[in-house]
């Protein structure tokens, strides 16, 4: 029998297992969709959905070394049809996330107004913040965050969350964060892989994605000091009723326990996810578990949010 409990709420959503996958990983098809429905994370979400399905950029388009990831899709999806249809079907066990990543504010909306007619999805996580889109990533242009959520808000009927990209200064998450202060929002994700990133094949002397001159976001383990600083920053500007994903980094229960503890209510796993497949639940589960036993902790309501500074 466990006794530790590593449930989560996330403003009223409930979910058995605060490990859940992150967008874009290994959640595009009705066959991966069925793995993660029957798997022990405890939420699943979408890859980002635009309204007409899309096959995305040229391959190669994702590469894994040892220490991260680089991506270029394109956000190839079925589209929301797929989607809404999909789960419409199915017998649901978890809270299911759609992610959300139209091309402008009127393809968003549209697809907004075909998921409020949804019974089977539980909410939404608006993406600010796809790093291949040859658009702006909206998450960096506050002003246009502010025009878009204003119209999200008196359109959507499901609870709000916003995939955020990672920032770099504290100003820029301050000013972020009373945005976000002033909407019903339920949750944000911190963070989205780090744009404008590289890697270098140097037997070919070329770079390793085809899309975009080789450019494509960044995740894994070596983007994990960024997400930490992102939810720990947010923890302490956002309101209290918001709550944090913690996303970036994740491949051990450890690593896990760092995100809860900058402020995060759960989590979500991407490049490990991708890499090691779905048993990664359970292995991270465990992990989990394991570690809080060690460091006697129930849930993880006894140490979210309590990381220490140094005092002089
Ligand atoms: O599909 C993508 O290229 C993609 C998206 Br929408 C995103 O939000 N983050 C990412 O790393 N890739």
């Amino acid at each position: 029998m466990e006794k530790i409990d590593i449930s989560s709420n996330i403003k009223g959503i409930h979910l058995s297992s605060c490990i859940m996958n992150a967008s874009g990983a290994l959640c595009s098809s009705e066959k991966e969709l069925l793995n993660l429905m029957n798997s022990s994370s405890g939420a699943l979400i979408t890859k980002s959905c635009t309204y007409y399905p899309r096959i995305g950029n040229e391959k190669p388009r994702y590469f894994e070394w040892s220490i991260g990831s680089i991506n270029s899709m394109g956000l190839p999806n079925l589209g929301i049809d797929f989607y809404i249809d999909f789960f419409e079907k199915k017998d649901i066990n978890k809270p299911i996330f759609l992610s959300i990543s139209g091309f402008s504010m009127e393809e968003n909306i549209s697809i907004l107004k075909k998921s409020n007619r949804s019974s089977k999805i539980t909410a939404i996580e608006l993406n600010l913040s796809c790093p291949n889109n040859n658009i702006e990533i909206l998450g960096y242009n506050l002003k246009k965050v502010v025009q878009f959520l204003t119209y999200v808000f008196h359109i959507s009927k499901k609870p709000i969350g916003v995939k955020l990209p990672p920032y770099f200064t504290d100003r820029h998450i301050k000013n972020m964060s009373s945005i976000l202060n002033q909407f019903p929002i339920s949750f944000v994700t911190c963070v989205n892989s780090v744009p404008n990133g590289m890697y270098i094949d140097i037997e070919k002397e070329s770079v390793i994605i085809r899309p975009n001159q080789g450019f494509g976001g960044i995740g894994g383990k070596m983007i994990k000091p960024f997400a930490l600083s992102n939810i720990s920053k947010f923890y302490s500007y956002l309101k209290k009723n918001i709550s944090i994903i913690g996303c970036g980094g994740i491949s051990s229960g450890k690593d896990i326990f760092e995100h809860i503890l900058c402020g995060a209510n759960a989590v979500q796993i991407g490049t490990k996810f991708i890499n090691e497949g779905i048993t990664v639940f359970d292995r991270l589960r465990k992990e989990l578990i394991e570690f809080l036993e060690k460091k006697n902790y129930k849930s993880i309501n006894d140490f979210k949010g309590k990381l220490k500074t140094i005092d002089k």
